[in-house]
């Protein structure tokens, strides 16, 4: 890049000199400029093994010389050792954690793997990978972050140590809610991206989000707050869910399932968590969208051969588009009937409800429904249609 500046310079200062003032050369210096203006290309981002034996292990820093060495806040470090044992602290006469050199080392390197994009599960997972190969005395300890499936997620604030003090669900439940109440985006955002750098994807969705947006709905019910709080609280989740589902690894072989809201529903954030879900499991998972009509559904269903079908309904308004898709779907020929599938807030209140529908209940939240989709997905398919290794690309 250097020498097309030099390059550039030159002719520049050149035509000034001979005052040429041609068109033409002027866009050829205009597209050297441009040139001059792409970003170099990289080489894929490294992760590197810390090599963690050459730091001592003698027990030397209490907890506050640790944060202050690795950035990282006091309660993430007890979470981090307490969730994922990724660290052992000794304790001073009992009471103090005094951390070593070691500990230091991986705690930065655990720091650096989430800010760029790598979930703590998954950074902890993959430093016993490199320890384990280090270990082994294999050579090739040094591998590209594009082959692993990395789960995005935001930088996080559980990193920085003035942004969180306490990051027990309760509490990160309270702050979620009072972001939402202030429509603080900001703060709705450290409060997240704090969950994702201490609990899983599942635990962060069924215990954080989804009471967070219950407490939002009573509210709203009870008219303490507007309903801009509850399209804003909903509009950050949904997109915190579309994030993660698109990072993470996509199955595009094996049963498919649909997922998605039955005609006349918008309540979509559950059946997203549950799609969510079944892709992390590496399970073949389309979302179709909110109030999806029935007509939509078949014609997908005849195009693409899902094995499931799974649709979610949150109201008393939306039953019949429900039971419509169930019909339609009842009348289809055996061999590219899928196994039809349902459930939502409204079967939560309404268990017999449930009963009286055809098709599968899934149970009452997103985890229940995964697991239950997984063993029909595992089921071989009485008839499989002829076409389905032909399925088209889509
Ligand atoms: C956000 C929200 C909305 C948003 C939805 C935005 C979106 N993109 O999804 C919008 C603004 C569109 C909306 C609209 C309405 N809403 Co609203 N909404 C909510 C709120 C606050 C949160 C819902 C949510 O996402 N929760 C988080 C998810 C994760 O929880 P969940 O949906 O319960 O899902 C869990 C389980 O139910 C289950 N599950 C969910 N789907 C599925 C599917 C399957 C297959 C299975 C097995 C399980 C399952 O698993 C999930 C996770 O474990 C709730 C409050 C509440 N108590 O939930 C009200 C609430 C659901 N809404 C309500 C109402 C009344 C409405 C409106 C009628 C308001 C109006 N007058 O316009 C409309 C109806 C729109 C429609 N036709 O669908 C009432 C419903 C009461 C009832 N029983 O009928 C609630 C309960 C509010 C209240 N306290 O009164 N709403």
């Amino acid at each position: 890049m250097a020498v097309y500046k030099v390059i550039y310079q030159f002719f520049g200062s050149l035509a000034l000199r001979v005052e040429l003032k041609n068109y033409y050369t002027g866009i050829v210096y205009f597209m050297i400029f441009l040139l001059n203006s792409l970003p170099a290309t990289s080489e894929p981002d490294r992760i590197t093994y810390p090599h963690l034996d050459n730091f001592a292990d003698d027990p030397l820093y209490n907890t506050k010389a640790a944060v202050h060495l690795s950035g990282v806040p006091a309660p993430t470090l007890r979470a981090w050792e307490r969730r994922y044992g990724v660290l052992s602290p000794e304790r001073a006469g009992n009471t103090y954690r005094l951390y070593s050199e070691r500990d230091v080392a991986k705690i930065r390197w655990l720091r650096e793997q989430i800010e760029r994009g790598i979930s703590i599960r998954q950074a902890v997972a993959l430093l016993e990978r490199l320890d384990n190969r280090e270990h082994q005395q294999i050579e090739e300890a040094e591998q590209p972050l594009s082959t692993e499936k990395a789960e995005q997620v935001v930088p996080s604030a559980a990193l920085n140590p003035s942004a969180v003090a306490d990051l027990s669900l309760n509490n990160l439940r309270q702050d979620l809610l009072k972001a939402f109440l202030n429509l603080n985006e900001e703060a709705a955002e450290k409060v997240i991206a704090g969950a994702l750098a201490i609990y899983g994807v599942e635990e962060f969705c069924i215990s954080l989000l989804e009471p967070t947006l219950f407490e939002i709905g009573e509210k709203w019910a009870k008219d303490e707050v507007l309903v801009t709080i509850e399209h804003f609280a909903s509009a950050i989740t949904r997109s915190q869910l579309s994030n993660l589902i698109r990072t993470a690894p996509r199955n595009q072989e094996g049963s498919l399932v649909l997922t998605g809201c039955a005609p006349g529903e918008y309540h979509e954030i559950g059946v997203l968590m549950i799609t969510l879900f079944l892709r992390r499991q590496g399970i073949h998972v389309m979302y179709l969208g909110q109030n999806v009509p029935a007509i939509d559904f078949i014609t997908t269903i005849k195009r693409l051969h899902p094995t499931v079908v799974c649709l979610s309904c949150s109201t008393m308004d939306s039953l019949s588009g429900l039971l419509e898709v169930s019909a339609q779907i009842e009348a289809l020929p055996e061999q590219i009937r899928p196994t039809f599938s349902f459930g939502g807030y409204l079967f939560n209140f309404h268990p017999d409800l449930a009963k009286k529908l055809s098709g599968q209940y899934l149970g009452m939240d997103a985890l229940e429904a995964t697991r239950r989709i997984r063993e029909i997905t595992r089921r071989p398919r009485p008839n499989p249609p002829n076409s389905l290794s032909e399925r088209p690309a889509y």
